[in-house]
């Protein structure tokens, strides 16, 4: 059973406190093995990956050209998958490419009333890298939702790396990153490929930005190569915070809390109500669908470990403020006015408006991408988007009069400083001395 809390009963704010707090993923220390690993492809490149790839992937690569999942492989996917898998992916992949494609970033440029011109200007980052795990969490929805916003924000290479562990991979994995426009794939993975994309090897040219989620290890090697390249977020383990009148179908209701708890067994869904009847069915419905899921052992541990179910007397309220506490990675609001609930929340990566929006269907075809802030990081960061493979250059122009306008406070900051090469540069252009420099 997850735990219940009532707002208005006594110590309600310390079990909130608690329930915040609970440290959901263990820490793991494998920034050795991790630096070790990432050293040696440096050092070795192809022959490090392929050597690698037969300790942890359990095949042996039979030439650096091996590592490469060919583009005929990639193109002939879609072929050994179920056809109504490939329309279901293409509607998606479409849905996708134009919530992204109205993400894309204007330029701009002024010229201000001292006659100087201002603008900044958005270009893509050349090369990005999509690693996407194997086994079980090698999802194609997670390929499009992590390649399509590259691709729409112009990157000219995007190049996916995967792990094939006894060289079998999901035929349904690439037949994403084909619809996608992956350019190059690779079948490696771990620690080992996000070297690879890093520092690049013989085979493999480096990247610029590397995106996606992995285990642990590809973690840790994502944050020890980051300088070197860009990277997007760390991603914890799914959570779903469900808003909820009285008037919902408890079973409806549980299988959204569910739908991110089968996740992982770190995974957190929590309910928010005002109706305590309702309250009551969730959690039977919950017990009950956890019954006939295949994946109940991961769901029953996230339930009962993180799930919660919270009574407050007033929704409109009282929920806001606790849904901006936690921060959640996804929040349904499913009640009459979900919109004015919304305008109410500030800290949430994605909000899914009222009871006929599953988040379920915001993870495969809705549009707005998936990968979303998580253990509270809603606080100060957003969903992966165009903007994260773009970068900005300002522009800056002055000419003869504007320069005179505003060079001469330049001027006097820089002697100030006792930056006289930067007085200079300014000053010789206004025929004026530096503050505090010698005259030659
Ligand atoms: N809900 C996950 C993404 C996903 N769901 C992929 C199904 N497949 C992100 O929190
Ligand atoms: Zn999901």
């Amino acid at each position: 059973m997850a735990r219940e809390l009532i707002s208005t009963a006594p110590g309600f704010d310390g079990a909130f406190a608690a329930l915040l707090e609970t440290q959901r993923e263990a820490a793991s220390a494998v920034d050795q093995t991790v630096a070790e690993i990432i050293a040696d492809v440096r050092a070795r490149g192809d022959a490090a990956l392929i050597e690698l790839t037969a300790r942890f992937d359990r095949f042996t690569p039979e030439s650096p050209e091996d590592l490469r999942i060919g583009p005929d492989e990639i193109a002939a996917a879609a072929e050994r998958c179920d056809p109504a898998l490939i329309d279901a992916l293409k509607l998606a992949a479409q849905r996708i490419r134009a919530y992204h494609e109205a993400q894309k970033p204007a330029d701009f440029e002024t010229t201000d009333a001292d006659g100087v011109r201002a603008g900044m200007r958005w270009r893509p980052v050349s090369a990005a890298g999509l690693y996407v795990p194997g086994g079980t969490a090698a999802y194609p929805s997670s390929v499009l939702m992590n390649a399509l916003p590259a691709k729409v924000a112009g990157v000219g290479r995007l190049v996916m790396v995967v792990p094939t562990p006894d060289r079998v991979l999901n035929p349904l994995v690439l037949a994403a990153a084909h619809l996608a426009g992956v350019d190059e794939a690779y079948r490696i993975g771990g620690a080992q490929a996000v070297a690879a994309l890093a520092h690049g090897t013989q085979t493999i040219a480096p990247v610029d930005k590397i995106v996606g989620p992995g285990n642990a290890y590809v973690a840790t090697a994502k944050r020890q190569v980051f300088g070197t390249v860009g990277i997007d977020m760390i991603a914890g383990p799914s959570e779903i915070l469900i808003v909820a009148d009285g008037d919902n179908d408890p079973a409806w209701l549980a299988a959204d809390l569910l739908s991110q708890a089968e996740h992982d067994a770190a995974a957190q869904a929590i309910l928010i109500t005002d109706d305590p009847l309702l309250a009551r069915r969730v959690a039977q419905a919950v017990d009950s669908l956890l019954k006939t899921l295949p994946r109940a052992d991961i769901a029953t541990r996230s339930w009962q470990a993180n799930g919660a179910i919270i009574v407050v007397e007033d929704l409109y309220d009282e929920a806001p403020a606790l849904v901006d506490r936690i921060a959640p990675e996804h929040l349904e609001l499913a009640v009459d006015d979900p919109d004015r609930l919304a305008d109410k929340v500030n800290h949430a990566g994605a909000i899914f408006l009222g009871r006929f929006t599953p988040e379920a269907v915001g993870d495969y075809v809705g549009g707005p991408n998936h990968v979303l802030p998580t253990a509270r990081s809603a606080r100060f960061s957003s969903g992966l988007g165009v903007l994260d493979f773009m970068k900005r250059t300002s522009l800056l122009g002055c000419d003869a009069d504007s320069l005179r306008r505003i060079g001469p406070a330049a001027l006097a900051l820089a002697g100030a400083e006792g930056l006289h090469a930067h007085g200079l540069s300014v000053g010789l252009r206004l025929n004026m001395p530096v503050p505090g420099m010698p005259a030659a």
